[in-house]
């Protein structure tokens, strides 16, 4: 890491880098917690009180919704579906059917977006099942409606924007979903280690990526378990550096977003183990529509599907390594923000909490 970033050791120039840089510290918090809590959790995933299971949020949550509700039915075979909370609030019927008894996992780092409030307690009053949430903030009015509260504070954050909150939120919950497979709980101790290397290797290339002003547009590419993540850096891009961004899952990409492909177009690709063969194609082909593209993945892939490649190298399974996609692509928004003038501590017109009036 050159010096330009730490004005002073230890002094970042902004509270945003500061918090991607040392994420993986609220890493190990997030690992120590589900320890912690490691009985209760193993006796819920068991539990048959509940059919099936809703996990929600608002922006940056409701896309870690995304990324763990796929995870929940892929490694507890119980239905489980990603659902904005504002949408489980004015539409609870059509998200719940009859004679469904679910769980309700909510996630929010701050523990008072008041739509994720609400939906909660209507939850509860109309369909009483229990409740787990996922925060950094242990007095918040959301631990106090849940039943089990796994809570960071190593992931609070001094920045408007998600970063270090949302991979130890999302770290969290995928070390939960592991306990159903101890062994896989196992391998994520390296986790931490795994996210400095990371970090400490490529954080030039985002750098460079970042300020690269030929890309003027940017396009998230994931499937299965990834498209969450790439929804996440979708709203990151967005909401840091204010750019054209847009996230999709890998082969609806060619079923009309790549007539927007261009020569100032970089298409990231969050490749999976499951599919990567049909995702290399997909990147093969907007390679040859003149845009560039940056991958990251477990292993490498061919080139001429990669202009530029990160390989985790990890040894992790598709199912316990997702926090590994998120460092270097917040870094890529951090740095295109700089690019743009754009204070990535106060996005335009952002706050870091949602709180609305009984009108609203
Ligand atoms: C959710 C959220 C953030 C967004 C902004 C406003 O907050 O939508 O995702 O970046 O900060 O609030 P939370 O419920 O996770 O605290």
């Amino acid at each position: 890491m050159s010096n330009t970033e730490q004005l002073i050791p230890g002094i970042y120039e902004t509270h945003t880098l500061h918090e991607i840089l040392t994420q993986p510290l609220a890493w190990q918090a997030a690992l120590d917690v589900v320890v912690a809590n490691q009985e209760v959790i193993q006796t819920l995933w068991k539990a048959e009180e509940y059919s099936d299971i809703i996990v929600t949020g608002c922006g940056s949550t409701h896309y870690l919704s995304q990324a763990v509700a796929p995870l929940l039915q892929r490694q507890l075979g119980r239905r489980a579906r990603p659902i904005p909370a504002s949408e489980l609030l004015l539409f609870p019927e059509t998200i719940i059917g009859p004679g469904s008894r679910p769980l309700l996992f909510t996630i929010s780092r701050s523990g008072q977006t008041t739509e994720t409030i609400r939906a909660t307690v209507l939850f509860k009053q109309r369909y009483g099942g229990p409740v787990i949430t996922i925060g950094c903030y242990p007095e918040a009015e959301l631990v106090a409606l849940s039943d089990l509260a796994l809570v960071m504070p190593e992931g609070q954050e001094q920045s408007v924007v998600q970063t270090r909150s949302f991979s130890a939120m999302l770290l969290a919950a995928q070390a939960a979903i592991a306990l159903a497979h101890e062994p896989q709980f196992q391998t994520m101790r390296s986790l931490p280690g795994l996210g400095e290397r990371l970090i400490a290797t490529h954080h030039d290339l985002a750098k460079q990526l970042g300020g690269d002003t030929q890309f003027e547009r940017f396009y998230f590419l994931g499937s299965g378990l990834q498209y969450g993540l790439a929804s996440e850096i979708n709203l990151k891009m967005k909401e840091m550096s204010l750019s054209v961004s847009e996230a999709f899952h890998f082969m609806e990409f060619r079923h009309g977003p790549m007539s927007m492909v261009n020569e100032h177009t970089l298409v990231v690709g969050l490749l999976s183990d499951t599919a990567s063969a049909h995702e290399i194609a997909v990147l093969r082909e907007m390679r040859a529509l003149g845009g560039k593209t940056l991958v990251l993945s477990e292993d490498p892939i061919p080139t001429e599907a990669a202009d530029f490649q990160v390989n985790f190298h990890s040894g992790l399974a598709e199912n316990n390594r997702a926090v590994l996609y998120l460092p270097l692509l917040q870094l890529l928004s951090y740095y295109r923000a700089r690019t743009n003038g754009q204070n990535p501590d106060h996005p335009h017109n952002l706050t870091a909490v949602i709180v609305l009036d009984a009108e609203r």
